[in-house]
């Protein structure tokens, strides 16, 4: 059985023009799988890169337009240097942008089973697109985006890729059976949301939990979850086209 001793430490670098956005790495599970060495989380400030004595990270579009560009310079320079303090890993850097590919669970998996993520995280209008050009020619990069709308940078979607990666490494979770049911783990949830869940008190403000979940038939419960995992799919995210879990379910 794989432990937490069989899997490298993912180390995670996270370039920002406001590193203290990313304090909340240092709570809960991410905060305790650091603590416990099972990740490496270091914090950049991209500020800490320009030359200029105003700490320069932006300039106006070439070809006019609102909003301000990443400059490259200081980019560039901020991840030589990351990427230079260890030639025997191969890094996957990932840019937190609206413009990006969705990201998915099946990301966060492939990238759990990696040993380095270097994030990067642009504020204003993007970072000037030669960075990515120039970066993707020496390690793998990764644009991707949270969903359709518009957060102002990176770095809220840094702190979500990562708990996302991090739950997922071995011996992270308490008990490593919970991420198989989970909403679009791969295998049968992989285009399902998880259906709704209940504690006790068994009768709550006249609501009672339903039946078949404290029937102890194990069965019945599981066959009952994967239908309403189907039944909130279906109603609530139309665009995974759930598969129906049986003939007599289709409709
Ligand atoms: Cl990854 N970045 C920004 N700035 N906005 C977003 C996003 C990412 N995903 C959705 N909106």
């Amino acid at each position: 059985m794989p432990t937490s001793n069989a899997h490298p430490q993912l180390r995670i670098d996270i370039v920002s023009i406001f590193p203290d956005y990313l304090a909340p790495l240092e709570l809960s599970l991410v905060g305790k799988a650091r603590e416990a060495g099972q990740i490496d989380v270091r914090i950049h400030d991209l500020r800490d890169c320009t030359q200029d004595r105003h700490r320069t990270v932006d300039d106006t579009p070439y070809g006019g337009g609102p909003g301000m560009v990443m400059l490259p310079e200081p980019w560039g320079d901020a991840l030589d240097s990351i990427l230079g303090s260890d030639p025997s890993r191969t890094p996957v850097l990932v840019v937190p942008t609206p413009s990006g590919e969705r990201f998915t669970q099946a990301h966060a998996a492939k990238w759990a089973l990696g040993d380095w993520l270097i994030f990067a995280c642009g504020r204003y209008e993007g970072i000037d697109s030669r960075v990515m050009e120039h970066f993707g020619e020496r390690i793998h990069v990764a644009e991707v985006s949270l969903g359709d709308y518009v957060l102002a940078g990176g770095e809220v979607a840094a702190l979500a890729v990562t708990e996302a990666v991090v739950r997922l490494l071995p011996g992270v979770l308490g008990n490593s059976e919970s991420v198989v049911d989970d909403s679009f783990a791969p295998g049968r949830m992989a285009d399902l949301v998880e259906g709704p869940v209940y504690t006790k008190p068994p009768l709550w403000r006249g609501l009672e939990v339903p039946e078949v979940l404290l029937s102890g038939h194990h069965g019945r419960i599981e066959a009952w979850r994967l239908e309403q995992a189907h039944e909130r799919t279906r109603t609530r995210r139309p665009d995974l086209h759930g598969e129906t879990p049986s003939g007599d379910m289709a409709d």
